[in-house]
Formats: C-alpha cells, sequence, structure tokens
C-alpha cells in the first residue's frame, strides 16, 4: 500500500523483516544507552555484525548515549544499506509525558539526517510500539502523518518505507494511511 506525494515522492506500507529490505538508511529503535536490545535493534545488530556496535560503542564514550526523541547514525555492517539511524523512542506512561513529541520527533529528525546525506531512501520500523509499549493505532497515525510532512516538504527522500513485522502492527498503519488519504481529500 502506498501515498504517492508531489514530486514523484512516495510512502510505502510492506509486511516483514527491515534487516531483508534495501535501503540507503535503516532505521532502528534503539534505547537511549545505545547498547542494542530485543525486537528490532536485536534483529538489526545479528544481522549487521559486530561494527555496528562499535560504532555505537565510540558515540557513548563520546556523547553519554543518545536522548529520547533523537537519533544517532553508524554504518550499516553487513546490511543492504548506507547508514542504520538509532532512533530513540518514548516508553509509553499513559500519553502524558510527552511522548507523542517525542515520538515525531524520531521520524522527523531520521528524514532530516536522511536529506542531510542526500539520502534517496529509508525504511522504518514501528517505533515505540513493542517492548516500549506504544498504542499502535495511535504511534501509526503520528508516524505517517510525521513522514509525509517531510515528504511535502524539501527532501532528497524519494521513497520513505515502513516495514512492518506482524499483521496487526501493518493493519494499523493500514488504517492509519487510509486516514492520512481521506484528510488529503478533503
Ligand atoms: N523488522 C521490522 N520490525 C521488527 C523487527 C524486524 N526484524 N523485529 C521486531 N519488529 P521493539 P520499541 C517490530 O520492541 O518498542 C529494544 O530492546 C516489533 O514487532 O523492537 O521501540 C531496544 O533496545 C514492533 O512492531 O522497539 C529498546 O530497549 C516494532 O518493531 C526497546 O526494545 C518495535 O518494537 C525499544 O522498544
Amino acid at each position: 500500500m502506498e501515498k504517492e506525494f508531489p514530486g514523484g515522492r512516495t510512502l510505502k506500507l510492506v509486511g516483514g523483516d527491515i534487516t531483508k529490505l534495501a535501503a540507503e538508511a535503516i532505521v532502528n529503535a534503539a534505547n537511549a544507552g545505545l547498547r542494542g536490545g530485543g525486537g528490532v535493534d536485536g534483529a538489526i545488530h545479528r544481522a549487521g555484525g559486530p561494527e555496528i556496535m562499535r560504532e555505537l560503542d565510540g558515540i557513548r564514550a563520546a556523547e553519554g548515549g543518545c536522548p529520547t526523541g533523537s537519533a544517532v547514525a553508524t554504518t550499516a555492517g553487513k546490511l543492504p544499506a548506507r547508514y542504520i539511524f538509532h532512533a530513540v523512542g518514548p516508553i509509553f506512561r499513559g500519553g502524558g509525558q510527552g511522548e507523542a513529541e517525542a515520538l515525531a520527533s524520531c521520524y522527523a529528525v531520521c528524514m532530516k539526517m536522511a536529506s542531510e546525506r542526500a539520502l534517496r531512501s529509508i525504511s522504518f520500523p514501528s517505533i515505540s510500539t513493542g517492548v516500549y509499549g506504544y498504542p499502535v493505532e495511535q504511534a501509526a497515525r503520528i508516524a505517517l502523518t510525521t513522514v509525509a510532512r517531510a515528504l511535502e516538504a524539501d527532501t532528497t527522500v524519494e521513497t520513505a518505507t515502513f516495514v512492518l513485522f506482524d499483521e496487526a502492527t501493518f493493519q494499523a498503519y493500514r488504517r492509519a494511511l487510509a486516514g492520512l488519504h481521506a484528510q488529503s481529500l478533503e
């Protein structure tokens, strides 16, 4: 499923494993310590090899980690990408702790980092909706709205793809994208 934007830019939803799909930047759902973990983070480090963690060790030593709502870049090791952007999503604590702003910021920062590097393609997982507990219907709306806004603005990104691991997550994003379509037709 996809949505077209002016200038031939496209936002796509696909099901599957983000480590299997080539993109110039692959986004990881990381933690503030940049120490790796389970979920998509575990899958990226397993498939990408130890070089990615070596680079994160250097960033951690220099900067102490990465704040929630932001991201850091490394190379991609063995993954079919030039960069991994390690984005730190919010832990959901009821919704009154700035979680929506932090989640939107993850996507906006990654789109900005892609454009700064003149990248044409980027793929995202559903940040914060696994271990971090963000309700997926709300998270999908925030994710798609933020990336759509970036694709409508000045960016080098031609294709932004959400790679959604399980069927329930894919369906939530499908509904949210249908909602975006309806809004833009109003
Ligand atoms: N490809 C795409 N999506 C995936 C994959 C994959 N290979 N594997 C899992 N997902 P989570 P979070 C989906 O928990 O909520 C880690 O330990 C998963 O089904 O990976 O942001 C980090 O180190 C879900 O839809 O990320 C942090 O400590 C989505 O990715 C913490 O978890 C996000 O789930 C971050 O938690």
